[in-house]
């Protein structure tokens, strides 16, 4: 079976939206954990402070904004093959423009989080964050507040891709969320 046998491989994906335990997507993860196509390696948080909003449907999107979050955002590292990398790229939206993987820095949550910075023991891994072609608008739709985790209450607003509205793309969504009030 290719990927997932030789650890070689690998990328590990901090996730901190639905693709953590217990929220919409996880399902995916476990599937992939299943083939063994990834492994969970525990809770994390990130390195520096970054904005986590919901855009449409409440959909969560990380902000490659550095300077402009007050959290440090907690969720879950997972080690994840090729083959299993493909798979969320396609949910992500990758080709399609909805979110970007690229490098962020984390620490395990044991840390205690008073050590903002701290490059000794930063693991470097890459996440899912919102594409840069509206990042901007939505940190400015959401007020310039953010959450430093999405749990169960923000959960509640989220609604999953097959009851959304198929008359309009996802990248149309995000463009009206923006500019709405
Ligand atoms: N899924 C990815 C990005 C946002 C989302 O809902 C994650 O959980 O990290």
């Amino acid at each position: 079976m290719p990927g997932g046998t030789d650890g070689s491989d690998r990328t590990l994906i901090f996730t901190y939206g639905t693709l953590k335990r217990g929220f919409a997507n996880h399902s995916l993860m476990q599937a992939l954990i299943a083939s063994n196509d990834a492994v969970f390696l525990g809770q994390h948080r990130t390195d520096v402070k970054l904005p986590l909003v919901c855009g449409p449907h409440g959909v969560p999107f990380l902000l490659n904004l550095p300077g402009s979050g007050q959290h440090l955002i907690r969720g879950e590292i997972y080690s994840v093959s090729t083959r299993g990398l493909r798979h969320l790229d396609e949910l992500e939206g990758i080709t399609l423009g909805h979110y970007e993987r690229l490098p962020i820095s984390v620490i395990p949550a044991e840390d205690d989080g008073t050590r903002d910075g701290d490059a000794t023991a930063a693991v470097e891994a890459e996440a899912y964050y919102a594409h840069r072609s509206f990042a901007e608008e939505m940190w400015k739709r959401s007020g310039g507040v953010g959450f430093g985790e999405f749990a169960q209450d923000a959960a509640k607003e989220y609604v999953k891709r097959e009851a959304r509205p198929k008359d309009r793309s996802f990248l149309d969504e995000i463009r009206l969320f923006c500019s709405s009030n």
